[in-house]
């Protein structure tokens, strides 16, 4: 048998990223290893061109033990020291943080961050808590988990056309709307184009802080608005750690849901970041039709039903319309919910089931009433 020589650097170079796997346990091993290694190489260019500060001693490998001071951009920034710092291999002679802070439930106790309090009048807290009412990504948490991250929001007031976000920004806040208007933009190819707005309602910034990337679009306020803010820290050790869970708990109902099983499980992981768990009393109204003025519009016949695994309410959001129908919960119900904005960024690839399965919604109310009820645009 001929001797296969295996190159310096190899075998710590594959135990780097295996004990990062084990530690953050990534959905998609591919992507985690493209992000993984693109860090290490932009360490090892900054470690050739060293920054001012002296560079930090040999580490072991995977030690575990907080980061030398003199490590990242030297800037003493409080918010690096939460960072989950990983060592990478002594020839590089510096630490770095490799997707850093994707949270590992097993390091749990060893949360020892201070906890953020930002002080609030009842008057404020009042306000805090209406405008965080329906925000998704806080449905799961639980009321100690809530009241720490309501604790920890300060609030914002931003003026007419200010920036609230620039995309390629580093994330530094996420921001739940009190009220004010505000433009998402988003910058390809030297192009800038409005992909859509908030009104008076919903939270933005939560992809930087969620995945360690640059911001991924613009926010600028069209009017004058109040913003509350939950800084990075804060987020990532609540909202972040407490999704690691929401996976584990809907990981395998996601993955039997018919209309996603077109996407990959790292864009159906994605949708469990993001949605949030709403419960439903027999009888109550999830969603409600918007009113038209035609005869006989407030006599409701029952349509269709929706069993488990099934979806309702992508009608509005695909065609742009008003809601075409009311739904209700028959029995108690648990529905997982997301935002337009979500459904937009993340349910692009099945668009084309939805938009198929919206044409049969059309045969159905046909052979019903005899008519179509144009739910569907032409343009669309
Ligand atoms: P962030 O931390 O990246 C910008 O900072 C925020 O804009 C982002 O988090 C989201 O909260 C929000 N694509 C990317 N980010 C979006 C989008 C979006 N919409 C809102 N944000 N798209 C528009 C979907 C209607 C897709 C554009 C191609």
């Amino acid at each position: 048998m001929s001797h296969i020589q295996i190159p310096a650097g190899l075998t710590e170079l594959l135990q780097g990223y295996t004990v990062e796997v084990l530690r953050q346990q990534p959905p998609d091993l591919v992507e985690f290893a493209v992000d993984y290694f693109t860090r290490l190489r932009e360490a090892r260019a900054e470690a050739a061109c060293p920054p001012a500060a002296p560079a930090a001693p040999a580490a072991g490998l995977h030690e575990p033990g907080p980061a030398p001071a003199a490590d990242g951009d030297g800037d003493g920034d409080s918010e690096e020291e939460a960072e989950l710092e990983i060592p990478i291999p002594s020839r590089y002679n510096r630490r770095v943080s490799v997707c850093a802070e994707a949270y590992n439930p097993d390091e749990e106790e060893e949360d020892t961050d201070p906890r953020v309090i930002h002080p609030k009048s009842d008057e404020q807290r009042c306000r805090l808590q209406e405008a965080c009412k329906d925000i998704l990504l806080f449905k799961n948490l639980d009321q100690e988990q809530l009241s720490e991250v309501l604790d920890a929001m300060f609030e914002r007031i931003v003026k007419v056309e200010e920036h609230v976000i620039d995309q390629g920004d580093d994330g530094d806040n996420f921001y739940v709307i009190e009220r004010g208007t505000y433009d998402i933009l988003v910058t390809k190819d030297n192009q800038t184009r409005s992909v859509g707005q908030y009104n008076n309602r919903g939270s933005f910034g939560e992809l930087a802080l969620m995945y360690n990337t640059p911001r991924a679009a613009t926010i600028v306020a069209t009017s004058e608005g109040s913003l509350w803010g939950l800084d990075r820290v804060t987020f990532r050790r609540i909202i972040v750690k407490n999704n690691a869970k929401k996976r584990k708990m809907f990981e395998s109902f996601i993955e039997s849901v018919p209309l996603l099983k077109s996407l990959e499980v790292s864009e159906r992981m994605k949708i469990v970041d993001v949605i949030g768990e709403k419960i439903y009393k027999d009888g109550e109204r999830i969603i409600t039709q918007t009113k038209t003025n035609k005869e006989g519009a407030n006599q409701e016949v029952e349509i269709a039903r929706c069993r488990k695994g099934q979806y309702f309410g992508e009608l509005a959001l695909v065609t742009n319309k008003p809601r075409a129908a009311s739904a209700y919960a028959v029995g108690d119900v648990k529905c997982l919910v997301m935002d337009v904005q979500a459904f937009e960024r993340l349910l692009g690839p099945c668009m084309d089931i939805m938009k198929r399965n919206i044409s049969h919604y059309e045969e159905q109310l046909v052979k019903m009433f005899g008519s179509s009820l144009d739910l569907i645009d032409p343009g669309q």
